[in-house]
């Protein structure tokens, strides 16, 4: 089965607390090889463009200032299914949600509301591909699948 890439991202609320950071950055580690890392954090304009498709719903301007509030860490990760294994270990969107029916899950353990709930991973092949180019421009990504990886595929 071939490999695949996605974007994980520690947010803000979680980059903010040194243990869950690291309690983080180690659930990465031992799922995933690291392809690339970065610290970085957003303007207004990069919350907005990024989440564009939420623009309008209820939540979005609280969302948008959040993503944009302190540092987050990006990574390019891979493993087989690479995509929906992040997906699971960050478990549901909505913190009573992930605290009741996921609880060992990332955002059951760490989340603190619907907004602030530590992490996000691209939802599918294309979303990958988009997210990915946007955290981390520099990144080739079929470059570097061709020379990396014959059996990668994003
Ligand atoms: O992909 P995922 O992050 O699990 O959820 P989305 O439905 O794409 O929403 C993106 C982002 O928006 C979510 O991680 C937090 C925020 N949000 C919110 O603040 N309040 C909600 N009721 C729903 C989503
Ligand atoms: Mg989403």
């Amino acid at each position: 089965k071939a490999l695949q890439l996605t974007l994980a991202v520690i947010k803000p609320d979680a980059v903010a607390h040194p243990l869950i950071l690291e309690a983080l950055h180690q659930k990465i580690v031992e799922n995933f090889i690291i392809i690339r890392k970065k610290d970085l954090t957003w303007r207004r304009g990069d919350s907005e463009r990024f989440y564009a498709e939420h623009a309008g719903r209820f939540f979005y301007q609280r969302l948008v200032e959040f993503m944009s509030s302190g540092p987050m860490r990006a990574y390019i990760i891979a493993r087989e299914d690479a995509i929906t294994h992040w997906r699971g270990m960050m478990g549901p969107t909505k913190v009573f949600r992930a605290r009741y029916t996921s609880p060992d899950s990332l955002r059951g353990q760490y989340g603190l509301t619907d907004t602030r709930n530590t992490t996000h991973g691209s939802d599918s092949i294309e979303s990958a591909r988009r997210e990915i180019a946007f955290f981390f421009p520099e990144f080739l990504a079929d470059t570097w699948m061709k020379m990396e990886e014959p059996g990668f595929r994003l």
